[in-house]
C-alpha cells in the first residue's frame, strides 16, 4: 500500500467561503465581508465597509452555519477522516483587537468540532484564511502595523485554549506567499489587509508588503511556539500557494529566470520552515536598502516558532521566459509568464500539470525534508445539472485522479512524506478569486447561483462516489 495506514483524507473550505450567517452570532465585518461579487468577468471590488444593496457573495455563502450537521453527515458518507476549515476571527473577536472573546463564536466552533469528532472527523484548522477583521485594517492599517502581531497571537491563544481537546492540525496563515504576486490595492488573497497610500511608489509599496509579511511571520512564529506549549502533540504547519515555475526552454537563462522566480515566491517557505531569512533575500534587502522594522528579538522567535509540516495548495504550474537580463529578485516574473503548450487549461486559464505535483512535492521535501500536506486542490469548472437532478462531472474526477496518482508517486518512488490530501471546495462554494458560485470544486453540488438565487439544497454529483471509493481503498483504486 503506497499511502500510510492513517493517511489524512478530508476535503478544505474557508468560513467566509462556506458559512455565510456573516454578521449572526455576535460576528464581526471581516475583510471578506466588504468585498463585492466579481462574477462573469468583473473584478471584485473592495469596498470601504459594507453598502446597502450591494451584492456580497459571502454573507449568505452556502449557510453552512445554519446546515453544518446535515453538511457534516455528508462527509461522513464520502467517508473524510478530517475536514479542514478556518475558524473566522470575527466570531471570535468581532473587531480583532477586544481582550475577551465572543463566547458565542466560540460556542459555534465548539459544536460544529463536536458534530465531526462524533462522525469520526478530524478537524484541520487554518487560523487565518483571507478574512481578517476589517476594523483591524481601518484602525491599524492590516499587518503593517506591529500591533497586529499580539491581537494574532491572542486570537490564536484563545482558540488553541479553548479546543486543544478537538483539534491537533493547525495552519497559521493560508497561502501566505500570495501577497509576494498581488501587489495591487488591498489584494484579496491576502491576509494582510493591506491597502497601499494613494501615489506609493514600487519601491515604497514593495516595503509595505515586505514589512507585513514580516509581521505575519513573526505572528506565525509565535502562534507554532505557543501552540505547541499549550498542547506539545499539536502539529503546526504553514499554508504556501505552490504553483511551480518552470523555464520556459533549456536556455540556460529560462532556467535561473525560473530559480529567481521560484526564490520570490516560495521565500516564505524558507522562513516558517528554516526559521531565518534566506541569504537572496537579505541580499535583496541591502541592495533595496528598504527600511524594515526586524529587531534582533523577532529573528530569535523566528527561530524558536518553525512549522512542523508543510501545508501547501497545488492548482497548476507556470512557465518562464528570461526577459534579457540577468534574473534579479525584484523582477516580477508575472510579465515572462508563457502559456505552456504541453498542458491544457481550465476555463480560467489555470494550466493543469499532474506531474507539477510530484515535481512540487519533491521540490519541498528535498529543501525542508518536512512531512507535507497537500492542503488544496482541485479543478474550478461550471456544472450542469441533469432534469433528473443528476449532476456529471467526469472533468473533475479526470483531474482528480491525475492529481492523486502524481501525489502517489512521489510517495512511491521519491519516499516524499506526506499526511494527507484534502481537496478545496469539496462542497460547493464561492470562490475566492472571483466571487462566484459557477466556478464550482465540488463533490458535493449546493444549489445556488451567481445572483444568489437557489434552495441552498445539497446533492452528490458523481465524482461524489467515485472520491468515496478513492478514501475507502486508502488510494488504491483510482
Ligand atoms: C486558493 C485559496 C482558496 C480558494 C482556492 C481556489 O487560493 O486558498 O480560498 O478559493 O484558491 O481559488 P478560486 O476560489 O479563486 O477559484
Amino acid at each position: 500500500m503506497t499511502l500510510k495506514k492513517d493517511f489524512l483524507w478530508g476535503g478544505a473550505v474557508a468560513a467566509h467561503q462556506l458559512e455565510g450567517g456573516w454578521n449572526a452570532g455576535g460576528k464581526g465585518v471581516s475583510v471578506a465581508d466588504v468585498m463585492t461579487a466579481g462574477s462573469n468577468g468583473v473584478e471584485r471590488k473592495i469596498t470601504d465597509g459594507v453598502i446597502e444593496g450591494e451584492n456580497y457573495p459571502n454573507h449568505e455563502a452556502i449557510d453552512f452555519y445554519h446546515h453544518y450537521k446535515e453538511d457534516v453527515a455528508l462527509f461522513a458518507e464520502l467517508g473524510l477522516n478530517c475536514f479542514r476549515t478556518s475558524i473566522a476571527w470575527t466570531r471570535i473577536f468581532p473587531k480583532g483587537d477586544e481582550s475577551e472573546p465572543n463566547e458565542e463564536g466560540l460556542q459555534f466552533y465548539d459544536d460544529l468540532f463536536d458534530e465531526c469528532l462524533k462522525n469520526g472527523i478530524e478537524p484541520v484548522i487554518t487560523l487565518s484564511h483571507f478574512e481578517l477583521p476589517y476594523h483591524l485594517v481601518t484602525e491599524y492599517g492590516g499587518f503593517r502595523n506591529r500591533k497586529l502581531i499580539d491581537f494574532f497571537v491572542h486570537f490564536s491563544e484563545v482558540v488553541m485554549n479553548r479546543y486543544k481537546d478537538k483539534v491537533k492540525y493547525w495552519m497559521t496563515f493560508n497561502e501566505i506567499n500570495n501577497q509576494a504576486n498581488f501587489m495591487r490595492d488591498f489584494a484579496p488573497f491576502t491576509n494582510s489587509g493591506l491597502k497601499f497610500p494613494e501615489g506609493a511608489s514600487e519601491k515604497e509599496r514593495e516595503e509595505i508588503m515586505y514589512q507585513a509579511a514580516h509581521y505575519e511571520l513573526v505572528a506565525s512564529a509565535k502562534v507554532v511556539e505557543l501552540g505547541h506549549k499549550i498542547n506539545p502533540d499539536f502539529q503546526i504547519g504553514c499554508m504556501i500557494a505552490m504553483c511551480p515555475i518552470y523555464p520556459a526552454t533549456c536556455k540556460p537563462e529560462d532556467m535561473m529566470a525560473s530559480t529567481v522566480a521560484m526564490q520570490r515566491r516560495y521565500w516564505f517557505a524558507d522562513v516558517h520552515v528554516r526559521g531565518h531569512y534566506p541569504s537572496y533575500l537579505k541580499a535583496y534587502f541591502e541592495r533595496k536598502e528598504f527600511k524594515l522594522d526586524i529587531s534582533d528579538e523577532d529573528l530569535e522567535v523566528l527561530k524558536n516558532g518553525k512549522v512542523d509540516y508543510i501545508g501547501f495548495s497545488y492548482y497548476m504550474s507556470f512557465a518562464i521566459k528570461d526577459h534579457g537580463k540577468a534574473p534579479t529578485f525584484d523582477y516580477n516574473e508575472d510579465k515572462d509568464l508563457v502559456k505552456n503548450d504541453y498542458v491544457k487549461a481550465s476555463e480560467w486559464g489555470w494550466q493543469i500539470d499532474p506531474l507539477g505535483l510530484r515535481y512540487a512535492m519533491n521540490w519541498f521535501y528535498e529543501r525542508y525534508e518536512k512531512p507535507l500536506f497537500i492542503v488544496e486542490n482541485g479543478f474550478g469548472a461550471v456544472d450542469e445539472v441533469e432534469a433528473d437532478g443528476s449532476i456529471h462531472d467526469p472533468y473533475r474526477i479526470e483531474y482528480l485522479k491525475a492529481h492523486i496518482e502524481s501525489m502517489k508517486e512521489a510517495v512511491e518512488y521519491d519516499g516524499v512524506d506526506l499526511m494527507g490530501y484534502t481537496p478545496w471546495g469539496f462542497i460547493d462554494l464561492v470562490s475566492a478569486g472571483t466571487g462566484e458560485m459557477k466556478k464550482r470544486y465540488g463533490v458535493i453540488y449546493v444549489d445556488k447561483d451567481n445572483e444568489g438565487n437557489g434552495t441552498l439544497k445539497r446533492s452528490k454529483k458523481d465524482s461524489f462516489d467515485w472520491y468515496q471509493k478513492v478514501i475507502a481503498t486508502n488510494g488504491e483504486e483510482l
